[in-house]
């Protein structure tokens, strides 16, 4: 079996579940944002939607969906107790894996946890967080596990309710959840598993970010208004793709850095003309960039364009330029 899985994600649970049933288990690290895994695969050929945890079986079959993964992992592991074997114990588990999924995991926490949220979706999952968490609240008092003993929807609680630390959601005001939350980071499957997890985390905090698509830009244009080609050496993706302006109609292709860069630091080094920036716009990994290219004084001595850019972690990987001419 294999995990993919992102360090503190919920996939955590996962985690959890596999050492409580001392499975022989191998895991493979999720960049949430580039979804890239840590052997440099492209995760999106995993799992379309690009989400952990994604389960790996022997024979090469796939699991996703969280509720899905933790029931296999506790089907497969059976002396491990991590699920109510009857019809009705059964069900229980199941509504509490699809309340922690729904209610908590995407309805409550994800809102607060992702940046590109507006206020406005913030503010409406925020005002989930009292019946949510006080319905929960009540259900825990005077009671170690959500059914009669520890299970995978334990685990899944636990993983969720971590969340806590990174939001404006107190679980002090609901002493039982707080409770049972610390009493739960006791348990030593979940010591281990969060331990581990937490390093991961710190490590990947810790590593110098790629630089945003507005900062590669930035230098990106600095190299052609200052005539500094050296300036874009860092900037050019060894898949680099040029769609230069010239000649018409059709323009010249160039691929891979050093054929970009051969065309780039030629216009760059010119100081027979400029650059004049007219604007630039990015959203995502896509910027424009619209300029004037001027070579004269005269009115017909310059000429107005547009680069279409695409930027992948920090590096420049498509230019398209287009001009208006006749
Ligand atoms: N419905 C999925 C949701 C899983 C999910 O939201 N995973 C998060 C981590 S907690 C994720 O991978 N997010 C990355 C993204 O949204 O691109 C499940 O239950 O497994």
């Amino acid at each position: 079996m294999k995990l993919y899985f992102s360090p503190l994600a919920c996939s955590l649970a996962a985690r959890i579940a596999l050492y409580e049933a001392g499975a022989a288990v191998s895991f493979e690290r999720v960049d949430g944002k580039t979804k890239r895994t840590e052997t440099g695969r492209d995760f999106t050929r995993v799992h379309g939607l690009g989400l952990v945890p994604v389960l790996e079986l022997a024979g090469g079959s796939l699991i996703t969906e969280h509720a899905a993964v933790l029931q296999h992992i506790a089907r497969c592991f059976p002396d491990a107790g991590l699920a109510p074997v009857d019809a009705e114990g059964t069900t229980q588990l199941q509504q509490w894996l699809c309340f922690i999924g729904t209610e908590l995991h995407k309805g409550l926490f994800m809102p607060l946890l992702e940046r590109q949220v507006a206020d406005e979706v913030r503010d409406y999952a925020l005002s989930k967080a009292a019946s949510r968490l006080g319905f929960l609240a009540e259900h825990l008092a005077g009671r170690d596990y959500l059914l009669d003993a520890f299970s995978v929807a334990d685990a899944y609680l636990f993983a969720v309710l971590n969340w806590t630390a990174a939001t404006p959601v107190d679980l002090q005001l609901w002493p039982a959840l707080a409770a049972y939350h610390a009493r739960l980071r006791e348990r030593p499957s979940i010591a281990q598993a969060f331990r581990e997890e937490l390093a991961l985390y710190r490590a990947e905090e810790a590593e110098p970010k790629a630089a945003s698509v507005g900062e590669v830009i930035a230098r990106f244009n600095a190299a052609f208004l200052r005539h500094e080609p050296a300036l874009l050496d860092e900037l050019v993706d060894e898949a680099c793709v040029l769609e230069n302006t010239t000649p018409a109609p059709l323009g010249s292709r160039h691929e891979g850095r050093a054929a970009c860069l051969a065309v780039w630091h030629g216009i760059a080094r010119n100081r027979a003309a400029h650059f004049e920036l007219e604007g630039v716009e990015s959203s995502g990994e896509r910027a424009q960039i619209r300029w004037r290219y001027v070579w004269g004084s005269g009115e017909r001595d310059a000429v107005r364009g547009v680069n279409l850019m695409r930027v992948r972690d920090g590096r420049i990987v498509e230019a398209l330029g287009y001009v208006k001419g006749t």
